[in-house]
């Protein structure tokens, strides 16, 4: 049994084997099985290179040296936070190639972040781009973190490459990924290689890659959407092209998505409604785009619908989260169902509940808590025994927070949320842990953290305080920002109120709170 996660009861894994979901294969050994078949074909692209299979392969392989020599070992933890080019890639599979544990922070992650993770995972190394907000963010781990190196030099260190230790084993634990929570602090979601590939393999059928596909990495690359549903690794797999977009602008993507040909990319609804903005003044054309998929937060039906004729592009929707499950529409479906429905899950092993506040299972048309286990859906986050208690059932499901109604094909809608969380523009806050932040301040005694609806970036996020001072927005706000958290966890609104009102049982009554805004 491998300690650094919830293993899967041993009949079920042994079931998920012989089916061949879980193949035993890393994805160092998918890499240079690729290099080995067309190493000459392009892998990433950025606007500075063209990285072959072949070269990407030597890449990381010779950073996998470097990192060993400086003394990285197979288990440990790396705190990553990288920008979308190429050197991400490389530092990816060269952590895979040594066995380290990737953590995929984002870019927008400041100390609050980094250092908590750092701290809960023991990290041996963090790993991040250059400039003044990150160094800033460097020297508050300094302390604790031995190994400390921006991607650019990480990339370019060399090793002994016959020093390293063989690749991990199938069943070690590949990567962790970052959990939107709805508790105070954000947890780890551990991902074994087994279940990693088979989520990364079955997402690649289901939106039928193949190595003409040429994929914009519109969204920050480490998000488990752009990373594996199919994303980046799911395009590598399918021996197709990666194209890296510095940032997701419709100018950018657009020259991007003209320049390359690219044929699908990914992006969450309030950047689809940006594009579609931008393509209608424009009048854009992209011939080679085939596919555009959205996700990360609901799409309106109404939105859905000017995909096509906006962008002349298929619409896939896509719900996912970091913790497994991952949803597709189908290309086959009727256009009413891609629309309506954030799709159904992508593998006929994924087993989905849809039950009321009882765990009793509710009959499709209805609403309920969505639960889910299967075999690329974690048992457990990572060190967090009490949590896990409530964040599973006894039997194993995932209770993913997520209020949805399923249809008789298995198509799953998204209708609410019984997660205490905001989903700004697809980035996930859980309200607690800014709440905790906000009791932090010495003049606020008592806050709650709201999800408003916004039209462009679906929900913002509203703080109330009680305070005894003459604290003003402003102050609130570059308190928060002084204690180091990401910038879109900045409420965007604050209010001051007397005090907070209360439902019968003594909770925050969180609807009054937000009827509050709209009178
Ligand atoms: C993706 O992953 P996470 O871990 O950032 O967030 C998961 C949560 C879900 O539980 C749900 O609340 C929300 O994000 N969500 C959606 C949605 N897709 C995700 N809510 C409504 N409609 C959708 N289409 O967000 C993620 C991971 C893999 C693929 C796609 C998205």
């Amino acid at each position: 049994m491998n300690p650094s996660y919830t293993p899967w009861p041993e009949d079920t894994a042994t079931e998920y084997r012989e089916r061949g979901y879980w193949a035993g294969q890393g994805f160092w050994e998918l890499l240079t099985e690729r290099a080995d078949d067309h190493g000459e074909r392009p892998a990433i692209v950025t606007d500075a290179e063209t990285v072959t299979y072949r070269a990407l392969t030597d890449r990381a392989a010779a950073c996998a040296a470097g990192l060993h020599a400086r003394g990285l070992r197979p288990g440990d933890r790396v705190v990553v936070q990288a920008a979308n080019d190429a050197d991400y890639p490389v530092l990816l599979f060269a952590l895979f190639r040594l066995g380290a544990v990737p953590v995929c922070a984002l870019p927008a992650h400041r100390e609050a972040e980094i250092g908590y993770f750092c701290s809960h995972a023991e990290a041996a190394a963090y790993i991040r781009p250059g400039g003044p907000d990150h160094d800033r963010v460097d020297a508050a781990v300094a302390s604790e973190v031995p190994l400390r190196l921006t991607v650019a030099e990480a990339v370019a260190l060399k090793g002994d490459g016959s020093a390293l230790p063989e690749p991990p084993r199938s069943d070690a634990l590949a990567l962790l990924q970052l959990s939107g929570g709805s508790t105070g602090v954000p947890k780890l979601i551990p991902r074994t290689y087994d279940d990693y590939h088979y989520s990364v393999r079955i997402a690649a059928e289901v939106c039928e890659l193949g190595s003409s596909t040429v994929y914009l990495c519109a969204l920050p690359v480490a998000h488990n959407f752009p990373l594996s549903s199919p994303g980046l690794l799911g395009v590598l797999y399918a021996g197709g092209t990666v194209v890296m977009a510095p940032d997701p602008s419709p100018d950018t993507a657009f020259r991007l998505i003209r320049e390359h040909d690219v044929t699908m990319t990914a992006v969450v609804p309030a950047l689809a409604l940006l594009w579609l903005k931008s393509a209608e003044a424009r009048r854009v054309e992209l011939p080679s785009l085939d596919v555009l998929q959205v996700g990360g937060a609901r799409l309106g039906a109404e939105d859905a619908a000017r995909v096509a004729p906006l962008l002349g592009a298929r619409l896939q929707q896509v719900f996912g989260m970091a913790e497994g499950l991952v949803c597709y529409t189908r290309f086959d479906d009727p256009q009413e169902t891609v629309f309506e429905t954030q799709g159904r899950p992508a593998s006929d092993s994924d087993e989905v509940l849809v039950v009321d506040d009882a765990d009793r299972p509710v009959p499709d048309g209805q609403d309920g808590h969505l639960l889910t286990r299967g075999p690329y859906t974690i048992r457990g986050y990572y060190r967090a025994d009490d949590h896990n208690t409530r964040a599973f059932t006894t039997d194993g499901y995932y209770r993913t927070g997520d209020i949805v109604r399923r249809h008789p094909t298995g198509h799953l809608t998204v209708t609410g949320r019984a997660k205490d969380q905001i989903n700004r523009a697809g980035e996930k806050i859980a309200a607690a842990e800014i709440e905790d932040h906000l009791r932090g301040h010495p003049s606020i005694h008592d806050a709650a953290l709201v999800a408003v609806p916004d039209p462009a970036l679906g929900e913002r996020s509203a703080a109330f305080c009680v305070t005894d001072g003459a604290l003003t927005a402003k102050g609130v706000r570059a308190y928060l920002r002084g204690r180091g958290l990401a910038a879109y966890k900045i409420p965007d609104l604050v209010r001051f109120v007397e005090s907070l009102p209360r439902t019968p049982v003594g909770k925050i009554d969180k609807l009054q709170l937000k009827a509050s805004l709209e009178s």
